[in-house]
Parts: C-alpha cells; structure tokens; sequence
C-alpha cells in the first residue's frame, strides 16, 4: 500500500473524498470541523496499515507485553502528534496550502482527549509514546470517559466548570472493538459449590452486570512503523437475554443495570487531592481493570497453553494504586476460572503485576470502608481477605509479637482495605518516581514494608516526550536544534549535549533569544485573543502552569506578586525589569482554598493590571482552561518556570522538564525531579532557595514552626498578609479572602497554620526572584544560562525512563516492524 501522506496529490484526493463521502459536501462547503475530520480519516488510513502490520509482527515474534493500567490517560490531540511520528507533519502542512487550508487551524478543531487530571495522566500519555517510539508491545488500559477533565472558563475571577463532551462530534482516531468485549460483574454473594476436583468453587451469584466494549486508539512510534494500542473502555447494558435466563421479568433489575452501564463511564474524577472514597470511583476502577486483565489472559491463552508461564508474557503496571484491584482481579481468574491452587496462583500474580507510586500526600492515598468494598466486589473481597490473611503471618514470623507493626501494615485495618498496601504485598515492584522521592518512601512513607521486601523497591524518574513538546510544540526551536547538531535528539534527547558547543558563540545566542522572542508573541497574541490582556513580550515571561494545590504554592507565588507591586508602588524609580507573571491551573471543584487562590490571582491582576502608574512594569494573567495544546504554547514561550513546591511534597513533577527543554530557567525548591535536573545543569545554572526536604520533614515532626513569628517580625511580609483582609484587592470585602489569610496564619483553621512554609520560605524566594532578574539583565548570561539547560535536559526524556522500566522491571522484547506495500 502506498503511503498518501508522501504523495501531495493522493492525499489531497483522499481528504476531498473523505469531506464527500462523509458530509456530502465539496471543500469549499465544508466547515473547519468537517475538513479536521476528513484530514484525519485520511491520516488514519495510513495508520491502520502501519497497526495491522503491528500486530501481524506481534503474532508471528510473540514478545513480551506491558498492560500499562491507569484511570488516566491525558492524550492531548492526536493529528498532529500523529503527523510528526509518521515523519509527514511537513508533507501535509504543504499540501493543505497548497489547497487554501492552514493545518494549525485544522488541529485547533480537534478537542483535547482530556482523560486524566494532570501529572499522572499525562505521565502516562508520554509514555505510550515513548513505548511505541522504542519497539516495545504496550497496551494502554483506561477508560473511556464521556466526559474527561472539565473545561475552565473564569467568570468574575472565579473558576466555573463546563463540561467537556470531547466525543460530540465523534473522534476520528479511535476504534470500537466490539468483538474484544467482556462481562463485568458487581455486586450480589458468593456461593461455595463442591467443585469436581473434590476443591470448593466460588460462584458470585444475584449480580449486576455490564458490557465493558473497548475502544482502540492508535500510538504511533517514532519513524519506526509501530503502531501500539490504548484501549479505552466504554460500558454497555447486557443485553436482556441474559436477565431473563435467571431473572425472568425483573424488570427493575433490567433499568438498574442499564443505568449502571450509563453512569458508570460517564465522568472522570476531577479530584487529585483526595480521596472521597466515592462508590462510583471504584466500581469505574474496578470495570476497567477486570475487563483489561481478562482482555490480556485471553490474548496470553490463545497463544500459550500453560497459564503458569503467564509472567513470561505479560507484565501489569498499576498506574498508582487506582488500578490494584488488577491483583486480586488476576487471583480470581486463576481460582475460579482456570482452577489452580492459590500458591500456584500466587505464584504467577506476583511475578506479573508491579506498582508506581506518585504522591506522599497522604489525602491521596486509597483506602475502601470495607462496606462499600465487600458490597460491590464480593468474591474480589474475599480474595483480598486471605491475601491480607498470610501476608499477616509473614509479617507475625518476621516480627513475632509485634501487634503494633501488624495493624501500621495489614491490608485491611480499621474497617478500611488498603490499596497501597496490597499493591505493595502483591507486586513484584514499587517503583517513586524521582530519587528524592523514591528515597522518602523507603525512609519514611513506607518504611516498614521496605524493610520487609527491599528488593521490591527502585527508583524510575519520571521523562516526558521530546516529540510532543519540543519537536511539534515549539517547531522554530526544533529546527535550530536540528540545524545545529542534526535529527538524532528526536529519539535520543542525550544528543542535546552537544548544543554545550554553542553556549557562548553569540551568533548562536542570539538566534536562540530571537527564536524564544517569536515564542513569546504567539503566547502573547493567544493571551491578547483569549484574556484581552495585552502584555509586552520583551517583558520577562514568568510562568507557573500545573494543577491548583496549597503544596504547589501558586499562593506563594501571587504573595510574592503583591510584595513586588507594593515595592514598585513605594518606590516608583527603584530598578525593575518588567515581568508577566502567567497562571494556568485548574482547582479540584470541591477544593475551597484553591479555588479561592484562583480568584486572588484574578483580583490581583485586576488591580495591578489597571494601575497606569506602575508603567507596565508589572502584569499578571491567568490563562483560561490550562490544557495540553495550549501547554505546548506556554512552554515555549517561557523565560522563568516556577516549581515552588514545598521541599518533599512533588513526588517528581514533569512540568518542570519541559519547560527546560524549551529554554526556560528554573526557579525552584530542591523538590523531585528539581533535584536531580540540578545535578544535570549544575545548581548555578538554576534559582534554588527554600528549605530542603529534611528541614521541611524536621518541622512537621518537631511541630515547631509558628509563621505568626514571621508576621510579627517582617513589615512587608505583614503588610502583604494585610492585603488579603482589608480589602485591598477585593474592593472592600475583607471577608473574601479571609480563608487564605486563616490558611497561612489562624491555627485553629488547619492542622497546623501554613502547612506548607509559604511564609518560612518567602523570603528566600524572594532573593530568588532578585536573582533571576538580575541574571535576565546580562543578556548573553542569560543566553548562555538557558542554552545550558537544554544542552543537559537529556535525562530527561520519557524514552530513558521507559528504557530503565524495560531494563529494571519489565523485561520486554524489541520490535521490529517492516510494512510490505
Ligand atoms: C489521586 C487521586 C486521589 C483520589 C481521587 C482521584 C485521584 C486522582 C489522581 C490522583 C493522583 C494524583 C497523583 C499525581 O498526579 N501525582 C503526580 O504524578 C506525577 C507523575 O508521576 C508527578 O510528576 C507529580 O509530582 C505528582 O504529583
């Protein structure tokens, strides 16, 4: 078969065909939506060759595959990531102008596939890319949410959330499968029945179940004919006929197995804060995960005769612990369905399924009341029930007598099922996902259980994909890179290393700036188009982009802004290099102080924004609807990149990176993956300050932080926290921000005030943010400092940490592909 996307003409042809076929219309009457989906059906075609080729090659070599289970993938678009990975983004661009259409246009129709909340969802997106790119059989397993991550408008400063019905006008890139369907059962009892063998079989009866049909969604490797799988699950009703084999009539139970169908994929979680312990979260976690791990022992079996070599085939990542029910998923298929006996079982469930871990926060981590758990999963409780039973007398022979150490690390405890604990007991892997962090979970998080099992633990920090956020996110940086040391970075991002050559050539310099200088219009056009805000794009681009939580500290940030313009206004001739301090975040619906955060930044900007007095030395803008497409835009066009988190709460971050790998400089607390980016540039290179994650640690156990001390010793910091209750910015209504005041003050309010050293760390921020500008001043330092970190940002690539996940965990065999036309 001929690949059209090499052959201007042939692919025009097909996309006229595609606009005529599917919408009855000529080009010219087309609408911007209609030619996206034409171009992408054609698109598409290509693919689909590359896939069966896939899978053809899978059959016949047969290697190893990861099930990469998670409740979230946040995808971003597909057609242009598609484009770059089949080496034609250039190819279509021409062709399409040459017939009148702007393909930036035509992937701005395309919505964002928003099923994730943020890192971790995106943590998992970057990785289906890396996996293809490197040869390796993958399977993405999720969800395919109706509604993924809402969408954010700002009314009046504050956050409203829109719902996001990204499948409204049908998406091109995926498949259903209805073929590779299976049953998934909730509820009802278990029955011991006598089995033939002379064992007893656990039969789940009286219960509801639905159709999970899964979605195919294509993966494109890099240049390298894979084609790999993200299947995405819908849920369907049964059909009757199965109720009435044994339900005749129940005509109740037929409306409450539909609508369980119906409610059951409807929305993803829009929380990563806490957990709500919400029944409809795990019936969604545990509908995938079972119709995802019989997919892969299906798939496994009709390939292989023993079940008992499953682990030589198949390995299952859990994506945190939202997909751990997969172990005890995986037990009772061994048990019920193929018959072995629970050591055999055993045996084979903990060499196949490993566990990541990506928070310390404790409000994240998952635990079930035993009411909900044992009601909705019967027969999975029963199995976790005896998993906990003798890992307990493991842990009794280790430590005999130890009550204590039974009850910190029993799976089920105080009427709560643990899923982090089971993750950990069943694995054969957990895995932090930066040094820092790996090295707190076995200090402190998880203590015990790396004493018990060491061998288990290991450290992946976290990548992300250079072919999303350099090579199609900022195109005039890929091509001067490509210019300069050739096209290996694309797969290699180690081949970064020799731009350090460049670093003090001032032609090179200056090419790089300008480059970052037409990076900053476009930001600054899409802010003029979406906020009606003009800002000027010599000035020092400020950025902080991430999800909305208290331990990101966006409220240090926006303090700190408040600080700048009180000492802008009381000195109006001091020295000061004009800056736009960007947000973007979205706040957990149900999370107060973010949300109120949110709104300060919008009252602040309201203020600063229209003081003529200060000369524009200062802006403030806060970007609607953070996303990944308009990501890709905002990390390009970064000067500063603000990673301020509280010393030991980010187990890694992967914002931070791409904003290095575009040219920003990191200010930043020496927090996840910060650390180990430090080691790579060297810190002189970067603006640390604040404490470190031991003396945060010290504080909390010492309980000996007041930040009153600091209110009360520091006149500007006190006038600032003032701002925030006398209604300085929030036009006389001193009880609007009170909440954040009490936050960072009032012990009475939280456990104890300023849990996350926002005023212990401000001032050392502040020097920080001198120091930065200052460095922004020496043009060609500045130059040079930047360059620096992209030369060193090859570590941090999605496509290292996949290979350290092959090497240390998985195991997997490398593909080759060959398409025969
Ligand atoms: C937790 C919860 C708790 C229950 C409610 C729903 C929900 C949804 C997601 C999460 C997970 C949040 C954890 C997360 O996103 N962690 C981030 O993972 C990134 C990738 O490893 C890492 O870079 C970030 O530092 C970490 O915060």
């Amino acid at each position: 078969m001929k690949n059209i996307l090499f052959d201007k003409k042939e692919f025009i042809k097909c996309v006229k065909d595609n606009v005529k076929t599917l919408y009855r219309k000529t080009m010219e009457e087309a609408s911007e939506q209609e030619v996206f989906q034409a171009v992408s059906y054609a698109v598409k075609d290509v693919i689909i060759d590359n896939w069966l080729a896939t899978q053809q090659t899978f059959d016949k070599e047969d290697p190893k595959m990861v099930y990469y289970m998670s409740m979230e993938f946040l995808m971003g678009r597909a057609l242009g990531n598609n484009l770059i990975n089949l080496t034609a983004y250039k190819e279509v661009k021409e062709a399409l102008d040459e017939i009148g259409f702007d393909l930036n246009m035509i992937e701005d129709q395309e919505p964002d596939p928003a099923l994730g909340n943020g890192g971790l969802g995106r943590l998992a997106a970057c990785f289906m890319d890396s996996l293809a790119t490197l040869g390796y059989a993958a399977y993405g397993c999720g969800i395919r949410y109706r509604y993924g991550m809402f969408k954010q408008k700002i009314k009046d400063g504050y956050q409203v959330e829109v719902p996001d019905n990204w499948l409204k006008n049908g998406y091109p890139f995926e498949l259903r499968r209805p073929e590779h369907s299976f049953e998934v059962k909730f509820g009802g009892y278990v029955q011991a029945e006598p089995a033939e063998n002379g064992r007893t079989k656990f039969v789940q009866k009286n219960y509801q179940s639905v159709l999970a049909v899964p979605y195919d969604m294509p993966i494109v490797g890099y240049n390298n004919n894979m084609v790999n799988t993200l299947m995405i699950w819908d849920a369907e009703p049964m059909e009757c006929f199965e109720l009435d084999s044994f339900d005749k009539g129940d005509y109740r139970k037929a409306v409450e197995q539909e609508n369980l169908a119906r409610n059951l994929v409807e929305v993803l979680y829009p929380n990563d804060n806490h957990i709500q312990g919400k029944e409809l979260r795990l019936k969604q976690q545990y509908f995938f995960v079972s119709a995802s791990v019989q997919r892969a022992v299906a798939r496994y079996k009709k390939y292989h005769p023993d079940i008992h070599k499953l682990s030589e085939k198949v390995t299952i990542q859990m994506n945190d612990t939202h997909p751990t029910v997969a172990v005890a998923e995986l037990m009772r298929i061994l048990l019920d369905e193929e018959g072995l006996t629970w050591d055999e079982a055993w045996a084979i469930t903990t060499k196949t399924c490993a566990y990541t871990n990506h928070t310390i926060m404790a409000e994240a981590l998952e635990k079930w009341p035993i009411e909900i758990f044992s009601r909705l999963l019967p027969r999975i409780y029963q199995i976790v029930e005896e998993i906990n039973r003798r890992f307990l007398l493991e842990v009794e022979e280790e430590y005999p007598g130890n009550q204590y150490k039974k009850d910190k690390m029993a799976i089920i405890h105080d009427g709560q099922v643990k899923m982090a604990h089971l993750a950990i007991v069943a694995g054969y892997s957990v895995n932090g996902v930066a040094r820092l962090h790996t090295e707190i979970l076995k200090k402190q998080e998880l203590k015990d259980f790396y004493e018990l099992f060491p061998q288990k633990f290991n450290n992946k920090t976290n990548g992300i994909t250079q072919r999303r956020f350099l090579y199609h996110g900022n195109p005039l940086l890929a091509e001067w890179v490509s210019n300069k040391i050739g096209n290996d970075w694309i797969t290699d991002l180690s081949h970064m290393e020799k731009l350090a050559v460049y670093v003090d050539d001032p032609k090179a310099q200056q090419e790089f700036m300008q480059i970052k200088y037409q990076n900053k219009l476009r930001l600054a056009k899409y802010i003029q188009e979406h906020n009606g805000i003009e800002v000027d794009p010599r000035s020092i681009f400020d950025v902080q982009v991430k999800r909305l939580h208290e331990y990101k500290r966006q409220l240090m940030n926006i303090l700190h802004v408040m600080y700048l313009y009180n000492k802008i206004k009381e000195h109006p001739d001091m020295e000061f290099y004009p800056r736009t301090f960007i947000f973007g975040a979205k706040a957990a619906a149900g999370y107060k102080n973010a949300k109120l955060t949110i709104k300060l930044i919008n009252a602040v900007a309201d203020v600063i924004n229209h003081d003529a007095s200060i000369d524009n030395k200062l802006k403030v803008v806060f970007i609607e609807d953070y996303k990944v497409s308009n990501a890709e835009w905002i990390f390009a066009a970064a000067d500063v990149s603000e990673q301020i988190s509280t010393a030991s709460k980010e187990a890694s971050g992967t914002g931070n990176m791409k904003f290095m790998l575009n040219g920003a400089a990191t200010i930043g607390t020496m927090d996840g993956a910060n650390v180990e980016m430090a080691e790579e540039v060297g810190k002189e290179n970067m603006f640390i300050f604040g404490m470190s994650s031991d003396e945060v640690i010290a504080h909390e156990q010492n309980r000996d932080y007041n930040p009153m001390d600091i209110f009360n010793q520091d006149q500007e910091i006190r006038q600032v926290l003032m701002q925030l209750i006398n209604g300085f910015y929030s036009g006389n209504d001193t009880e609007l921000f009170r909440d954040l005041y009490n936050s960072l003050l009032n012990t009475q309010c939280t456990q104890f005030a300023d849990t996350y050293f926002c005023l212990k760390d401000f001032r050392s921020y502040a020097e920080a943010q001198e120091r930065v500008e200052k460095a922004y001043r020496d043009e060609k330092g500045w130059a040079k400092l930047v360059m620096l970190n992209v030369a060193h940002v090859g570590k941090f690539s999605s496509d290292r940490t996949i290979q350290e996940y092959v090497d240390d965990i998985w195991h997997l065999d490398k593909v080759k592909v060959t398409v025969t036309e």
